[in-house]
C-alpha cells in the first residue's frame, strides 16, 4: 500500500489516531487528525507537519481525502463517514491499515468477555516458551505501533474487538480464538446480527493451514464458511471437544497435546478464568508452546486487575471489584461464582443487553441491588420487581449505601453491566475509585477501632 504524498485523515485523537499519526507521517502521508472533541488543553503535536481538525466531523474534510483511517471506538455509519465511503473513498480501521503493513504470524483473540486474560495468559505462554511475542490490539497497545517500530519478534498475540473487526476484512490472523458471542455493542453496532457478523469475521480470510479455537456451543451457530482446522473448548464435561473440564480437572486432548491439570493446583478457579485457561493453551500450542511451559504459565496465574478482584474486607463485609464487567454476560459470570449474600453495585452508561438474563441469579444471590451512573433509573425500574432496588447518583453513593446496609458475611460487588464513561475516563479508573473508597472505609474503621481500645 503506497501511502507517500497521499491525504490521510485519522478519526479519533486518541490512543490509536497517536499511533496512527506516528506511523503515517514515518510513511510520508499528508496527515489530518480529526476529532469530535474540541482541542484539549494538553494537546500537544508531536509532529508539526500534522493538521488537525477538531470539534466535529465536516463532511468536506472526509470528501477532500485519499484514504481514512478510523479509530476504533469512532463508529462506521456517521454520516461522514458514508458520505466519504458512497463516493469511493476507502475507509478502513487502524486494524486494516497494520494488517497490510505486517509480517508477523498473528494469534488473535475475540469474544464478548474474557478476551483480555485469554490475551494476556497466551502471551505469558509464549514469552515463558522463549518466544519474542508482541502483545497487543483492543488491550491497550495499538498494533500500528509494531508497524511504525518493528522489533525481532516472531509472533503478535492480539486482542480484537468487534469494532476492530468490522473495519478490517482483509485481517488473516494464523491462529484465533471466538471465546464467546452475548449481546454487548449495541451502542456501535446498528444490529446484534451486525455485532455477531463482526465476531465472526475474526476468522473469513484463514485458510486449511490456520486453526480457529471455538467455544464448543458456538460452533451450531456458525456465520462465516470456515475453511480452517476448528479445535473447540467447553466448561462442561465433553470430551468431544479438544479442550473441556472434567472432575475438577482441566483437560486438553489432540493429536499433539495430551494434558491434564488439576484445578486445586491454580490460584483462579472461577470458571469463567478455567475456560479462557483451556482456549490460551489451545492458542498457545498452535503457536509451538510446550504443554510444560502451558501448566507452569497457569499455575502461576493470579489473576487480572478489575476482573473479580479481592479489594478488602472491612467488618467482616467482603468488597470484590470486578469493573471490566462491562456487559451483562460479565455480571452473569460474576455472580454465578458467588455463593448468596451479594448486594450489587451495577450503573453506568448503558450499551445494550438482556438484563433479565440475571434475574434467576439476582433472586438467588442478591439481598439489594445498588443502581448509580446515567442509567441508574433503568437498573431501578429493571430489578425492582426481582429484589430491592435502590437508586443513587455515583459510585461513591453506591458504597456507602451498600456499606450502611451490610452485615458481617455479606459480599458488596461492583460489576456494572455497563461502560464507565458517563463517570470515569474507562473501568480501570472507575475500578481504581471503587478501591480507594474501600480502603478509605478500611482505614477509618481501623482507626474506630484504635480508638475504641483506648
Ligand atoms: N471519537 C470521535 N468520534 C466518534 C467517536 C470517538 O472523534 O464518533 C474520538 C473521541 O473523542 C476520542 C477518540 O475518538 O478522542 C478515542 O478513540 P477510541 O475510542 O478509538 O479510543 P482509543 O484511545 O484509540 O482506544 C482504542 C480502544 N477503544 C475503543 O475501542 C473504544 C481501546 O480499547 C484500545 O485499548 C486502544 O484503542 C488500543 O488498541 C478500550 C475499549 O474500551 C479498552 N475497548 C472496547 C471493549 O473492550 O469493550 C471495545
Amino acid at each position: 500500500m503506497e501511502l507517500k504524498g497521499k491525504k490521510v485523515l485519522i478519526v479519533g485523537a486518541g490512543k490509536t489516531g497517536k499511533a496512527l499519526m506516528d506511523f503515517l507521517v514515518k510513511k510520508g502521508a499528508q496527515v489530518t487528525l480529526n476529532d469530535r472533541k474540541n482541542a484539549p488543553a494538553d494537546f500537544s503535536l508531536p509532529n508539526s507537519v500534522v493538521q488537525t481538525v477538531w470539534g466535529g466531523h465536516p463532511e468536506d474534510l472526509f470528501l477532500s481525502m485519499d484514504l481514512i483511517v478510523l479509530s476504533p471506538g469512532v463508529p462506521i455509519h456517521l454520516p461522514a463517514i458514508q458520505s466519504a465511503a458512497n463516493h469511493g473513498i476507502p475507509v478502513i480501521g487502524e486494524l486494516e491499515l497494520a494488517s497490510r503493513f505486517l509480517s508477523l504470524p498473528v494469534i488473535a483473540v475475540t469474544g464478548t468477555n474474557g478476551k483480555t486474560t485469554t490475551t494476556t495468559l497466551t502471551g505469558e505462554m509464549l514469552k515463558n516458551a522463549g518466544i519474542n511475542t508482541f502483545v497487543g490490539g483492543n488491550i491497550g497497545r495499538p498494533l500500528i505501533e509494531l508497524c511504525a517500530s518493528p522489533a525481532s519478534y516472531q509472533w503478535a498475540v492480539l486482542e480484537i474487538s468487534s469494532f476492530q473487526l468490522a473495519t478490517a476484512p482483509h485481517f488473516h490472523p494464523k491462529v484465533a480464538a471466538i471465546l464467546n458471542i452475548e449481546p454487548d455493542h449495541l451502542d456501535w453496532h446498528p444490529t446484534l446480527e451486525d455485532y455477531q457478523q463482526a465476531k465472526w469475521a475474526i476468522a473469513k480470510n484463514m485458510n486449511a493451514s490456520d486453526s480457529l479455537v471455538l467455544y464448543a456451543p458456538l460452533l451450531a451457530k456458525r456465520l462465516t464458511n470456515l475453511k480452517c482446522s476448528i479445535l473447540t473448548f467447553t466448561d462442561s464435561d465433553n470430551n468431544t471437544s479438544t479442550a473441556y473440564i472434567r472432575e475438577g480437572k482441566l483437560i486438553w486432548k489432540s493429536p499433539t497435546l495430551s494434558l491434564v491439570l488439576p484445578i486445586h493446583e491454580l490460584h483462579a478457579q472461577q470458571t469463567h478464568i478455567l475456560i479462557d485457561m483451556l482456549a490460551a493453551g489451545l492458542l498457545s500450542h498452535a503457536a509451538g508452546v510446550p504443554k510444560e511451559v502451558i501448566s507452569d504459565t497457569l499455575r502461576s496465574f493470579r489473576g487480572l486487575p478489575h476482573r473479580m478482584e479481592f479489594a478488602g474486607e472491612v467488618g467482616g463485609i467482603r468488597f470484590i471489584n470486578d469493573s471490566k464487567a462491562t456487559n451483562v454476560d460479565a455480571v452473569f459470570w460474576a455472580l454465578k461464582s458467588l455463593s448468596g449474600n451479594v448486594i450489587l453495585l451495577a450503573g453506568g452508561l448503558w450499551k445494550g443487553g438482556n438484563l433479565p438474563v440475571l434475574f434467576p441469579e439476582v433472586k438467588a444471590k442478591v439481598k439489594t441491588v445498588i443502581a448509580f451512573g446515567k442509567s441508574a433509573r433503568m437498573f431501578r425500574d429493571t430489578f425492582h420487581s426481582v429484589t430491592r432496588t435502590i437508586e443513587v447518583t455515583t459510585l461513591a453513593d453506591a458504597v456507602s449505601t451498600a456499606y450502611h446496609l451490610a452485615v458481617p458475611g455479606d459480599t458488596i460487588l461492583l460489576s456494572p453491566a455497563c461502560a464507565s464513561f458517563d463517570q470515569f475516563e474507562n473501568y480501570k479508573e472507575r475500578g481504581r475509585a471503587f478501591m480507594s473508597i474501600v480502603d478509605t472505609l478500611s482505614t477509618k474503621q481501623n482507626g474506630e477501632k484504635h480508638v475504641s481500645a483506648q
